[in-house]
């Protein structure tokens, strides 16, 4: 019978094909390793060292979590640069890459691993290949993102944060309409240029309707997890999304709870469930932390090339 360990072991050797990635670990709350991997090309001595890199981050883990720390770091060593990403609720992803690699390559490959590992956790069937793209001929993705979402929820703070890595309170609320352009690498051949939508005050939008949805083929829903009338109305923004997605052979529609560094009033289990009916992935940011916004906007990326890159 195969164990929970032997499939997250064969994960991590798969995740090990990435370029620039040394070693892999996956560990559980109490900071326990569940597994771990290391590439066998690099030297007896480095091994030795990674291990004991890998087990000095897997307790530092332990200690972040008790103090009730956010996950997501970046940390450069002698060892190279580790990478600590939350896989669902029961565990975290520690990735070690080359010492000086470009960590925005391998930060979208870190999220579908992450993802992985809770869904083999949450017990499902799962196919453990990695669907690396072709590294031989470069590919270029360009879509059409729509932001919405209520009033206030913190679109627009998203989009900055995703974009120029930055949080200000005085955003005055958007005119019209802007669009920003992003590219997102998810690999040295592989990009995706995501041309943003971010909308003015929710009554403009009944003006401009047509227009900010046409040819939309991805959408970001985002309430603000402080207000449950927010989330309540997710289903009024899902329903603006029926035409255009009928429009698309292919369709990609994330829900967001926004501003989980304050206090919640709706339960990430309700969210969860809604989304999950929906069958829509489900991501929990705060646009001023930072936490999770990477991770929200490198996961749609992913989702809207899946299937096209060979
Ligand atoms: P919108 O584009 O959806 O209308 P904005 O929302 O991005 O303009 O944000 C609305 C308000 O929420 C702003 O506050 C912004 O600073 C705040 N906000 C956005 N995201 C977060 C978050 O994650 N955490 C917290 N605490 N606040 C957030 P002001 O006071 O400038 O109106
Ligand atoms: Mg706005």
């Amino acid at each position: 019978m195969t164990t929970l360990g032997d499939k997250l072991n064969t994960l991590l050797e798969n995740y090990l094909k990435i370029p620039n990635i040394r070693a892999g670990a996956i560990v559980d709350n109490d900071g326990l390793m569940m597994a771990s991997s290391i590439t066998k090309e690099e030297e007896e001595l480095t091994i030795a060292a990674c291990g004991g890199a890998l087990a000095t981050a897997a307790e530092r883990i332990k200690d972040e979590l008790s103090g009730g720390y956010h996950l997501g770091a970046i940390v450069s060593s002698e060892q190279g640069e580790f990478i600590f990403t939350r896989a669902g609720d029961q565990a975290v992803l520690i990735t070690l890459a080359k010492p000086g690699s470009d960590t925005d390559k391998i930060l979208p490959w870190t999220y579908i691993v992450a993802e992985k590992i809770q869904q083999l956790i949450d017990l499902e069937n799962l196919d453990l290949s990695l669907e690396l793209p072709k590294m031989t001929d470069p590919q270029k993705f360009n879509f059409k993102l729509v932001v919405l979402g209520d009033e206030a929820v913190g679109k627009t703070s998203l989009i900055r944060r995703f974009i120029e890595k930055s949080f200000k309170q005085d955003y005055k609320s958007t005119i019209g309409v802007s669009i920003l352009n992003k590219t997102y690498d998810l690999s040295d051949s592989v990009s995706v240029t995501l041309n943003i939508w971010d909308l003015a005050g929710q009554a403009m939008f009944r003006n401009i309707r047509k227009t900010y949805l046409e040819g939309t083929q991805s959408a970001v829903l985002v309430y603000d997890v402080t207000r449950p009338a927010s989330f309540e109305n997710i289903n009024h923004w899902l329903d603006e999304l029926q035409e255009p997605m009928r429009a698309q052979s292919r369709f990609i529609v994330m829900l967001i709870g926004n501003k989980i560094d304050l206090d919640r009033m709706v339960s990430f289990d309700e969210a969860k469930n809604f989304s999950k009916a929906l069958k829509i992935p489900y991501l929990e940011t705060s646009a001023k932390t930072g936490d999770n916004v990477d991770k929200a906007f490198g996961a749609l990326c992913y989702h809207l090339i899946k299937d096209s890159v060979r």
